[in-house]
């Protein structure tokens, strides 16, 4: 019996997965220009005018600006994502450059994005596509400007947007992994902020994970305030303001439905602003000493701490205190300005810092990628075994960000294991695993590793602390176009999916 409904577990998901690919994404909006402008209006401060014609197309002239555009309102939802494509033709110039963008405001603050862009030759009619997930905003434009033929007039027809129907599953419908592996290792995924307000993906999430990460929402580009730092440095250089509004959405919502939050990061050679590391906190300036940067991070970790905890006490649970210390080619402290200012003890001592403000309990992580190349495990082990005997340390994350032929299941196992002798705790913190197609044999291919990579997870469980995937639709992940995630672009769970809920069953 158990068998048989094992069976229809794998069997039924497979034969939803093959009609989700065949379907098309639903037309939300097609233009028709035959009976008028359908809402379409010049965005113009000048002349600009538009004219609709008999064969469908709009055409706009009088334009003295790029951004001088046919443009139109359109009721977009925040944390979807729509593909749009447009047809233009311009007469006027050997060829030009067209953008497809989105004038987005909030209160009335308009702010925009560009989407697609096509070079335009004359006389041919040009496609220019392009996507876009809808941010937190009250007004959406959707427009086509030129970034090289502010005067030239052109004509657009069949203006389209179009979305994947999600159909998430409900609660109960499809297991659970937090469930799967309840008592073993907390189940996570990454979320970035405009997927918070889509609340039936959230309440999909809710259902499938108990650990979350912020994608990019708590790396020091997002939390330090460089404004007010550097307003406070003209009194003292080790000031260093922070700011919550990025995270606080995902903090709510953690807070709300009992998920833990995993931090990620204190420190980075990436995404962390220049201005932390010079006088006056102005990148035109010299760089600060030693003194000063570890005087700043620890009054940037103090910061954030004591907010948490007074604000959201007990939500996150750990951190990645330093992130991809360790250079890929030679095993040693890449290149970094944390380097440079600080010296070869800066991973040390930001451990160092953080334990010394981090609320009891919460779990120090150094964290990084490649762990199953042998020159960068190497240079891994030697920072963790330096590490260790000060006793700020305590686990290690395996981003695991692979690819279905490299590196092979052999060597992420050997990985592991080799990490693990360590005695440190464990977490995968950001898995995921690229395909080069949609066909049913690299999902198969795919299905296989992630199953492989469980079952070696498995081994370790006692060490090991969360599993948490890179995001959860294939549609919003950082590595969209090679398919890495469970669930594909409608939210349908791929055999990946199945071989995560029951490794036996993808080996
Ligand atoms: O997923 C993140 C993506 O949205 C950002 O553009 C990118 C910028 O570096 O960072 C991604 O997350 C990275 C994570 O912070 C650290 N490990 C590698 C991840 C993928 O690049």
């Amino acid at each position: 019996m158990r068998k048989l409904l094992l069976l229809v577990l794998i069997l039924f998901p497979l034969l939803l997965f093959t009609n989700a690919i065949c379907e098309e994404n639903a037309v939300l909006y097609q233009s028709d220009f035959s009976s008028g402008s359908d809402g379409w209006y010049a965005r113009s401060t000048g002349g600009a005018r538009l004219k609709t014609t008999q064969d469908g197309t709009l055409a706009i002239t009088g334009r003295s600006d790029n951004w001088h555009s046919p443009g139109r309102d359109f009721a977009l939802a925040q944390g979807v994502r729509y593909e749009l494509s447009v047809q233009v033709r311009q007469s006027e110039k050997a060829q030009a450059r067209f953008m497809f963008s989105v004038a987005h405001s909030l209160g009335g603050f308009e702010s925009y994005e560009n989407l697609g862009s096509a070079t335009v030759k004359k006389d041919e009619w040009t496609t220019i596509t392009g996507s876009y997930t809808a941010g937190l905003f009250d007004r959406f434009v959707l427009y086509v400007e030129t970034s090289d033929a502010p005067s030239a007039g052109f004509e657009i027809r069949d203006f389209r947007v179009t979305s994947a129907e999600l159909v998430f599953a409900e609660e109960e419908t499809i297991p659970a992994l937090k469930d799967v592996y309840a008592g073993r290792f907390d189940f996570g995924t990454a979320v970035t902020f405009s997927e918070l307000f889509n609340a039936e993906r959230m309440a999909f999430y809710a259902s499938q994970f108990n650990i979350m990460t912020p994608g990019n929402e708590m790396k020091p580009d997002y939390i330090l305030d460089v404004f007010k730092s550097a307003q406070l440095a003209k009194t003292d250089e080790t000031a260093a303001a922070v700011r919550f509004d990025s995270v606080k959405p995902l903090l709510d919502y953690a807070k709300v439905n009992g998920i833990k939050v995993h931090g990620h990061v204190l420190v980075w050679h990436q995404q962390t602003p220049e201005a932390f590391f010079h006088e006056g906190y102005s990148p035109a300036k010299p760089l600060v000493s030693r003194e000063v940067l570890l005087a700043r991070l620890d009054n940037y970790v103090k910061n954030i701490m004591t907010y948490l905890d007074e604000n959201y006490p007990g939500v996150v649970v750990s951190w990645d205190v330093v992130n991809e210390a360790i250079d890929d080619g030679s095993g040693k402290l890449r290149d970094s300005k944390w380097l440079t200012i600080v010296g070869e003890d800066y991973v040390a001592r930001a451990f160092e810092i953080a334990r010394r403000h981090a609320p009891e309990g919460t779990l120090l992580f150094y964290n990084d990628y490649n762990t199953a190349i042998l020159i960068k495990q190497m240079g891994i082990l030697n920072l963790l075994k330096e590490l260790i005997p000060e006793g700020n340390i305590d686990g290690y994350g395996f981003q695991m960000h692979h690819d279905v032929s490299f590196p092979s299941t052999m060597q992420i196992a050997e990985s592991v294991r080799r990490i693990a002798e360590t005695g440190l705790k464990l977490r995968v913190s950001e898995l995921d695993v690229t395909i080069p197609d949609m066909s049913e044999e690299s999902y198969a291919r795919q299905a296989k590793m992630y199953a492989q990579i469980m079952n070696t997870l498995e081994l370790y469980k006692d060490q090991l602390l969360a599993v948490q995937v890179w995001g959860v639709t294939d549609d919003l992940s950082w590595r969209a176009s090679q398919y890495p995630l469970l669930f594909d672009g409608k939210a349908q769970p791929k055999p990946a999916f199945w071989a995560v809920v029951d490794p036996s069953s993808s080996l």
